[in-house]
């Protein structure tokens, strides 16, 4: 039976400290979170960084670069860079990263949409830092920008450095965009689809929203396409769990959800990935380890 990837997403650029003192900042903290959820059963850590003094979403090279070799020195966990950054980012801010580390795996995010993070206004009373609360409130009016150029250029950049792609499917019509860049030519299979629900702007977290990506991924991609699901806060393990009884994988950490259970804090992105990697053992299913995975999404390694 083919094996489940855990895919742990730990800091992001969607919370800002203030909502959580468990969300990494530092360039150690968020290798020691990488490492432990890679103990715990990720086979992929997805990476972002912060300005360690003010949690702020910092996308240059130089903030990553400490937290990949830490990495690399303690685990041979699937290195996986941003090249979505923050809204607030231009594209080549957000591909320099991926572009001077060359990492086997990067995000690709799939078009240009609404991305609303201002709801989480309502549930933090004090912010620490000056910039958190405009950068929230500024959601209502900023727009993730993706455009057709822009994902070639991603794409083209990182095919050259031999980087593969987590491709970020935030709504039906992501998944045809992906099938027109596979129509070119210019993405070869297998294809590592990461569905996003629940992202405000993008497709929700109902069981039908999970049947329907499924259903038109298979039909678009047929053998050719690795599904795996994420769910933005407290829909992640449901939806998690859904998409594992299908046979999917899994992306979970402190970038989607903050929680580990209502009203209940997760204290790492790798309880979350003890929580689903238990989830998963008890359908019967096996976690894959970082080599597994290499070859089910065929890196170079
Ligand atoms: N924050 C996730 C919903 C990226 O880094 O390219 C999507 C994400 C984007 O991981
Ligand atoms: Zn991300």
């Amino acid at each position: 039976m083919a094996k489940i990837i855990i895919s742990a997403a730990l800091t992001g650029a969607i919370h800002t400290p203030s909502m959580s003192k468990h969300l990494p900042v530092s360039p150690q903290a968020i290798a020691d979170e990488a490492i432990a959820a890679a103990e715990a059963g990720a086979a992929i850590v997805h990476l972002h960084a912060r300005d360690p003094e003010t949690g702020k979403p910092d996308q240059s090279p130089e903030a990553f670069r400490p937290i990949v070799q830490a990495i690399k020195q303690r685990s041979d966990a699937i290195i996986n860079l941003t090249t979505g950054g923050a809204p607030t980012m231009s594209i080549e801010e957000r591909l320099a990263p991926a572009a001077q580390l060359k990492p086997e795996l990067a995000s690709l995010n799939m078009g240009s949409m609404n991305f609303g993070i201002f709801p989480m206004l309502d549930r933090t009373k004090d912010f620490a830092h000056d910039w958190e609360k405009p950068y929230l409130e500024g959601s209502r009016d900023r727009i993730f920008r993706n455009t057709f150029a822009d994902i070639e250029h991603i794409l083209t950049t990182g095919t050259e450095n031999g980087t593969r792609f987590e491709v970020e499917c935030y709504d039906i019509g992501h998944l045809y965009t992906l099938a027109h860049f596979v129509d070119r030519g210019l993405i070869k299979p297998p294809f590592f689809v990461q569905s996003v629900f629940g992202i405000l702007g993008g497709i929700g977290v109902h069981a039908e929203d999970v049947m329907h990506m499924k259903r038109t991924a298979d039909r678009l991609f047929g053998a050719d396409y690795r599904w795996s699901v994420l769910a933005g806060g407290r829909h992640q393990i449901r939806i998690a769990t859904m998409a594992a009884t299908m046979g999917g994988h899994v992306r979970v950490g402190l970038e989607d959800s903050l929680w580990i259970g209502p009203g209940k804090l997760a204290q790492s992105s790798a309880e979350q990935v003890a929580l689903i990697r238990g989830i998963v053992e008890g359908l019967g299913l096996e976690i894959a380890t970082p080599d597994d995975a290499r070859a089910i999404l065929s890196l170079k390694g």
